[in-house]
């Protein structure tokens, strides 16, 4: 990755909407060196449109500037990515006209965690589905880049970024959100942490949702999603496991409601 952001005059970071800080990774930082950067905060139509507009603030430099997209489905995503990486890249153009030389079309590289909606947002821009193309070892691959008119390209493989798992509630997050596989952590436990933060940020809402009692122990709260929607075990008693799959189900589709489980002020 690192050397094909040799080629790139800028980056697209895609991070995941509903966990702007645990969805980003630091080494990025290092690698991106004087580049301008534009953060894209994807699946913006799950998370907190409030939430979303903070993070926006936080977010935004000189340097750096910050779309909430629903890469999915809003088919007017791809002329405001071209417009800010274009506003992004005027200086190199400039500076490359006070220098004599007429400016090509500049170059953006996508990278973002697992699952953060790399692929969908080139093929977005690309308007089509991009053909996967293979990499073979020893053979020197050319670099092959989306053409978006005359002044922007975009590399069509994007650089994967791993998360960085600095804290356990980064972990549980990632893994609520379907960036790292579940069966790394516990079950029972990403949900307890993922519920116990919904409590937190969004008094009410899972007591609206599962009739349950937000001061009780994570236990009862997956006994009441579980009485909520009827999963019963063969005894007749609620059955928990069936209910955090659930759960998890539910919060990733958005039927909670558009929540996003962190505070810009937490962190970064
Ligand atoms: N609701 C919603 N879903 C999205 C959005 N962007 C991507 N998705 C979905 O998220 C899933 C992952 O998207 P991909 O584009 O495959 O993500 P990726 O970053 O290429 O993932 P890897 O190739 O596994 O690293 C897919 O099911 C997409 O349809 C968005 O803005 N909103
Ligand atoms: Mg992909």
């Amino acid at each position: 990755m690192a050397e094909h952001l040799k080629a790139a005059d800028m980056v697209i970071e895609i991070r995941d909407a509903r966990i702007p800080q645990a969805s980003k990774n630091p080494v990025l930082d290092q690698l991106i060196g004087e580049r301008p950067r534009l953060i894209i905060l994807s699946k913006a139509d799950l998370a907190d449109p409030e939430k979303t507009q903070e993070w926006i603030r936080t977010l935004k430099s000189a340097s750096q500037d910050v779309l909430a997209l629903d890469l999915a489905h809003d088919t007017s995503a791809k002329k405001q990515i071209i417009d800010a990486c274009m506003k992004l890249t005027e200086p190199k153009r400039q500076k490359m006209i006070s220098r004599g030389i007429r400016p090509r079309a500049m170059r953006a590289m996508v990278c973002g965690i697992p699952n953060s909606g790399k692929s969908t947002m080139i093929n977005r821009i690309a308007g089509k589905t991009v053909a996967k193309t293979e990499d073979k070892p020893g053979v020197t691959r050319s670099l092959s880049w989306i053409h978006c008119g005359k002044t922007l390209d975009i590399l069509d493989t994007p650089g994967v970024l791993w998360p960085k798992f600095d804290d356990h509630k980064t972990a549980v997050f990632l893994a609520a959100t379907g960036a790292i596989k579940e069966d790394i952590l516990d079950l029972k436990e990403i949900t307890g942490v993922t519920i116990d933060q919904i409590c937190l940020l969004y008094p009410g809402n899972l007591e609206k949702e599962y009739g349950m009692d937000e001061q009780s122990s994570r236990e009862d709260k997956l006994g009441k999603i579980a009485e909520s929607r009827n999963l019963r075990k063969e005894n007749d008693l609620p059955d928990e496991e069936r209910a955090a799959i659930l759960f998890l189900r539910e919060f990733r589709r958005g039927k909670i409601g558009r929540l996003t489980l962190e505070n810009p002020d937490e962190k970064e």
